[in-house]
């Protein structure tokens, strides 16, 4: 009882006292007997605790809620901290289904839905869970065994479970819950190995021994991260399941979904199975990333992973808590503590690890649609753009080009001339990048199709039960899977790339379909009725079971199955399609993939799949950057001015100056609707898009040098506000503008018809990137105006960005000489940095073939500090500084000591020109 009360009136606070037992090394170690929770709720209920649970005993509770109504041990569970007991879609849950599970049944006025709602049927406070049994010291932590003595209403309950917590660094927690006697399934990801306990963790971690649970706290504030407690901790073979409180409502990551950026924890559950489906509020969707963050009251954050790919679920409700349902694998946690959000999100992915460096070019404009019907009219686009002068690093085709939608062929008559327009586009420094997609045909008599003879040969393809392929339908029609989870299909994969490299020497590979999608539920026979291909529990996924729309879980695959490795197909894939790139080009491989999963940016980007050309998908577009932000995964983006549906000019025209702030901008288009590339519009729409690229083009020093950051330490590109301005919860929900990096405000026009924008504004001041005028902000909602041409950016602050003379392509920029920016704090100082390289090598930073400078102002003083240069930064030079928020016109302006003349405008910018200053040098700018 007492722990139910406390944690009602306060769920961030401990549950009881605990006893401070310090481990011998007075590591953080405090173990708990929590008293029995519940000591009220009559006779029976003492009974069912000391005695152990007995059929008897539960069919005797059972009479006694029947002929007396609700125990008091149920109705005392306040509706927030009910923790569904029934999460099954497929039933109505009536009262004795409920009880037959042991559980409280409580009908309200709440509706209950299959999407969530307030559980009817939940679990009382004495339903039967682990007892921690033993818990030993080990070198990184503590080992514990959990032992279950009743058995849940699931098959195949895991009786004895191995509890180990390691302290791995001072600001990381890994928990990990497995069978203590034979092996599970685990996902096959390389983390970073610990050899040392954190020796000052800011965390402290404490059990309650029966029932189990785990309390972790931030040992500054004491705020409860982590309590384990409120709910059964069920582990089955296959169901898991874990609930825990959480210290705030701002809860977000949990992806891959269609929402607001901050979830909503008012009943709602999120699904985690890879699905091909044009994103949909609440479905699963393309790519799955179960590791969410929080921000705890007085602005710090931290972050929780489960790595685990199977099936799953989280189940949100308002407490604030959060269950997770997994349907395999084991319950493998990493404790993030930031305490700073941009810190949690470095520490996840110094598991999961950093993203790869994209090439320079990858951050120029793309451009792409599914249905140019020949290579001539792709060509035709290229050209036209070339002709508007309108900025474009690579020309995609869809699969279009291929014959017969088979991978690895093109089309000889309507594509004829591809390879010539291949030719064409890296003669004028451009790029082509091409889809594949993961099924193989496999109706080709033999000998006419060499990825299927050889694939079959080799015997790469994912296998039915009964051994052989499994054959689903994709475009090609009937098709068999490659099996990535295997190094010979990597090996094969490459040889055929490289052939079709000999014919069409592509720069990058866009994979899609990878989920995988079969046009089939299952394959050309079904699935089988087995426990693999229907589970026990199946989450609530779209199509109601794991074989909608994809291959039968049962199926086989070299590392284990389909069941386990589904959600892994497109990292794989990726992986597989990466180093691929990097054997033929011998470059920095340029890969988006459709599904993905953590570690996903090392390998790939990733584009939020198939939307519509409607407004309401343009806003979704930012939450999906953000999301994507948070999983690692910085070169994200939407497809600008929308998939399906048909666009507007309006809508188009918005829709480029937003993606122009698209870590990754791509503007692609379904079949059959009409043209929506720059060239397609009237000159004034045309003008604008050209516009927003031209100033993309421009800040490309500046996000180059972000992805530097991203790829160096998992630094965030496209930044939720909050991460800047964690004190401010103002910022909390915002997902309507968010940053680059630290500096760079975004302020997009969502809504049609407007000539103004309205956008919080962070207490400081912030400059209108274009012209240099400040705006004073007190942390506000503040209007500003945005003709159809204009797309508002800010720069905040105290800092410094590189930017460069935009060119018609990343290559031709590149060459240009920088304009600084400084923007200059209220104390008259700033920072900012610039990473240089050749664009495309492979691994520079490693090798040490890159630059990197500082760049600093203060007291009148602008600095460039060479912390690192070779070659590559020399041959561009910078010709203009540009300083935002100079109060009083200067005198005099001294470049490395030698007057200079200058420009001072009423705005309070100072501008320098012609100032020809190479980069390999230090220099210094000054103002009296
Ligand atoms: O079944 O390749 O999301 O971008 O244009 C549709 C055709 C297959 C789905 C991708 C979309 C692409 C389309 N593909």
């Amino acid at each position: 009882m007492k722990v139910y009360q406390k944690l009602t009136s306060d769920t961030t606070q401990a549950t009881e006292s605990c006893a401070e037992e310090e481990a011998a090394d007075g590591k953080p170690l405090c173990i708990q007997k929590l008293s029995t929770w519940w000591l009220g709720g009559g006779l029976l209920t003492v009974a069912v605790l000391l005695s152990g649970v007995t059929v008897w005993v539960l069919g005797q509770v059972w009479w006694v809620w029947h002929e007396h109504g609700t125990p008091e041990k149920c109705s005392s569970v306040p509706e927030s901290l009910r923790f569904d007991c029934y999460p099954e879609r497929n039933v109505v849950v009536t009262q004795e289904l409920c009880e037959s599970r042991g559980c409280c049944f409580m009908e309200s006025d709440r509706p209950w839905d299959s999407r969530g709602g307030l559980p009817w049927c939940f679990y009382s406070p004495d339903f039967p869970s682990y007892a921690l049994e033993s818990l030993n010291q080990t070198e990184l932590g503590l080992k514990g065994l959990l032992t279950r003595k009743v058995k849940t209403y699931y098959p195949r309950d895991i009786e004895k479970l191995q509890l180990s917590a390691e302290f791995e660094t001072d600001t990381r927690l890994h928990i990990k819950i497995t069978d203590s006697r034979s092996p599970r399934y685990e996902v096959p990801l390389e983390v970073p190995r610990v050899r040392k306990r954190a020796e000052n963790p800011t965390y402290t971690l404490e059990f309650s021994k029966e029932p189990f649970g785990l309390v972790v706290k931030r040992r500054s504030s004491g705020t409860v991260l982590m309590n384990t407690t409120v709910a059964p901790l069920i582990f089955t073979d296959q169901f898991l399941q874990i609930s825990t409180t959480l210290p705030s409502k701002f809860l977000y990551g949990l992806g891959e979904h269609r929402g607001s950026f901050l979830h909503s924890l008012d009943w709602s559950t999120l699904t985690f199975w890879a699905r091909d489906v044009p994103p949909t509020e609440s479905y699963n969707l393309y790519g799955v990333h179960p590791f969410y963050l929080v921000m705890e009251e007085g602005g710090a954050a931290h972050g929780v992973f489960l790595l685990n790919s199977n099936a799953m679920e989280v189940a949100l409700q308002p407490a604030p808590a959060l269950t997770w349902r997994t349907i395999g694998g084991i319950l493998d946690f990493y404790i993030f503590l930031g305490p700073d959000p941009n810190l949690v999100v470095q520490q996840y992915q110094q598991v999961i690890g950093f993203p790869a460096m994209p090439p320079f070019w990858g951050l120029g404009f793309h451009l792409c649609r599914w249905g140019y019907e020949t290579s001539n009219m792709t060509w035709q686009t290229v050209k036209a753009m070339r002709n508007y002068r309108i900025p474009q690093d690579t020309q995609w085709n869809d699969i279009d080009y291929m014959e017969g939608y088979r991978d690895f062929t093109v089309d000889p008559e309507r594509f004829n001339t591809l390879p010539q327009m291949v030719e064409d586009l890296q003669k004028h420094g451009q790029y082509y990048v091409m889809i594949l997609d993961p099924g193989i045909s496999s109706t080709h008599p033999p000998g006419s199709y060499w990825p299927y003879d050889e694939g079959l040969r080799r015997g790469i393809f994912i296998n039915s039960t009964q051994g052989k392929p499994l054959i689903g339908q994709v475009w090609p029609g009937l098709t068999a899977f490659p099996d990535f989870s295997n190094l010979d299909t990597h090996q094969w994969w490459l040889e055929n790339l490289n052939l079709f490299y000999k014919h069409v020497p592509f720069d990058g590979i866009w994979i899609d379909m990878n989920e995988p999608s079969d046009f089939m539920d299952g394959s050309t026979e079904g699935c089988s009725p087995e426990e693999l291909d229907n589970p026990p529990y199946v989450p609530a996924v779209l199509g109601g079971s794991l074989f909608a729309k994809t291959i039968c879980p049962s199926a086989k695959q070299s590392a284990s199955t389909h069941y386990n490795l589904h959600n892994l197909y497109g990292l794989m894939e990726a992986k597989a399609t990466a180093s691929a790139l990097i054997k033929i080009r011998e470059k920095r491989p340029f890969v988006i993939s459709r599904s993905t999963f953590p570690s996903q940016g090392r390998y790939s980007g990733h584009w939020l799949g198939d939307n519509r050309s409607e407004k309401k998908d343009m806003y979704w577009s930012i939450p999906g950057l953000l999301s994507f932000s948070l999983f690692g995964i910085p070169l994200v983006g939407a497809d600008i001015c929308g998939f399906s549906g048909s666009t507007s000019e309006e809508l188009c025209t918005r829709w480029m100056q937003l993606g122009a702030f698209y870590p990754f901008s791509r503007n692609h288009n379904t079949q059959n609707e009409k043209a929506q590339d720059p060239t397609a519009f009237s000159p004034a729409a045309r003008t604008a898009m050209k516009e927003a690229l031209l100033t993309r083009y421009g800040l490309l020093p500046f996000l180059y040098t972000l992805f530097h950051r991203a790829h160096l330490q998992g630094d965030t590109v496209a930044r939720p506000l909050f991460f800047e301005f964690p004190q401010d919860e103002a910022t909390y929900s915002i997902d309507r503008q968010f940053l680059w990096g630290r500096s760079l405000l975004v302020t997009p026009v969502l809504e049609s018809g407007a000539d103004s924008v309205i956008g919080y504004f962070p207490r400081g001041v912030w400059y209108d990137y274009y012209t240099g005028s400040p705006v004073n902000s007190s942390g506000e909602n503040l209007k500003t105006a945005a003709p159809l041409d204009h797309i508002n950016v800010h720069v905040r602050e105290g800092t410094i960005l590189p930017t460069q003379t935009p060119g018609l392509s990343s290559w031709v920029s590149s060459g240009n000489p920088l304009r600084l920016i400084a923007a200059l704090s209220q104390s008259a100082s700033a920072w900012g940095d610039l990473f240089w390289d050749d664009g495309e090598s492979l691994d520079t930073f490693e090798r040490g073939d890159y630059s990197y400078l500082v760049f600093n102002v203060t007291q009148n003083t602008f600095t460039s500090t060479v912390l690192h240069s070779n070659v590559e930064a020399t041959y561009i030079t910078v010709d203009t500084l540009a300083v935002y928020g100079v109060r009083e016109q200067p005198k005099t302006v001294t470049v490395n000591g030698k007057e200079t003349p200058f420009s001072y405008l009423e705005n309070q910018v100072l501008t320098v020109t012609a100032l020809d200053l190479g980069l390999s040098q230090g220099f210094s700018i000054r103002w009296l």
